[in-house]
């Protein structure tokens, strides 16, 4: 955790450990709380109880503390969310297509691949378009989701600093074989990349398939 092949992999993980550990935090207070109240007021003989009819400073307390600690989650995770929207002037931009039950990806010169095909340290724009029902778009090494809705263009940014293999799948339903919609995304350093793209684009068939 807080370090992976993308610098993003570190604010999700942030992100999620603020959050568990608040949760947490307020679990344990609550519980300890109500253990104590069972005790310390639980029924004796001869006590009246006392109407207590509010109080301001306590009812400050817990609408100003929640409050700011929810709005501290939204201000994280937006930061967060922000580095999947944005997009960086030099970003690679990759045409996806998701079908039942499979991926492809599309470079610009019509050169097609099963797999994602990307250089290290490049940001990387995904056009995600569905040739079917609605899937999503997914990397768990890099903390990258996206919805991949027919009809519509979405997409996704993402900047890969470490080589190696990742596993991409489908996270949304989408019928049958939903579960084995798999492919992976391929980060090679630049030069092996260039070397890739241009053996690839010259191998291209006239159906503009490679591999
Ligand atoms: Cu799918």
């Amino acid at each position: 955790m807080l370090s992976g092949p993308t610098s993003h992999v570190e604010t999700v993980d942030s992100v999620m450990i603020y959050i568990v550990g608040i949760s947490v935090i307020l679990l344990l207070g609550v519980t300890a709380a109500m253990i104590y109240f069972v005790f310390k007021y639980h029924r004796k003989k001869g006590h009246k109880p006392k109407d207590i009819h509010g109080s301001v400073l306590l009812e400050t307390i817990w609408i100003v503390i929640p409050t700011l600690l929810v709005l501290s989650m939204f201000y994280f995770g937006y930061t967060g969310f922000r580095e999947m929207r944005l997009v960086p002037d030099n970003a690679m931009e990759i045409n996806v297509t998701a079908r039942m039950w499979q991926w492809s990806f599309n470079y610009g010169s019509g050169m097609q691949t099963d797999s994602l095909y990307v250089p290290q340290g490049q940001p990387i724009k995904l056009l995600l378009n569905s040739a079917d029902v609605n899937h999503s778009f997914f990397i768990p090494a890099f903390r990258v989701k996206e919805d991949v809705i027919a009809g519509r263009t979405n997409y996704l940014v993402f900047t890969p600093d470490e080589i190696g293999k990742y596993d991409v799948a489908c996270a949304e339903y989408c019928g049958l074989k939903h579960s084995m919609m798999y492919t992976k995304v391929i980060v090679m350093a630049r030069e092996e990349f260039d070397n890739w793209y241009t053996r690839s684009s010259e191998k291209t068939d006239s159906n503009g398939e490679a591999d």
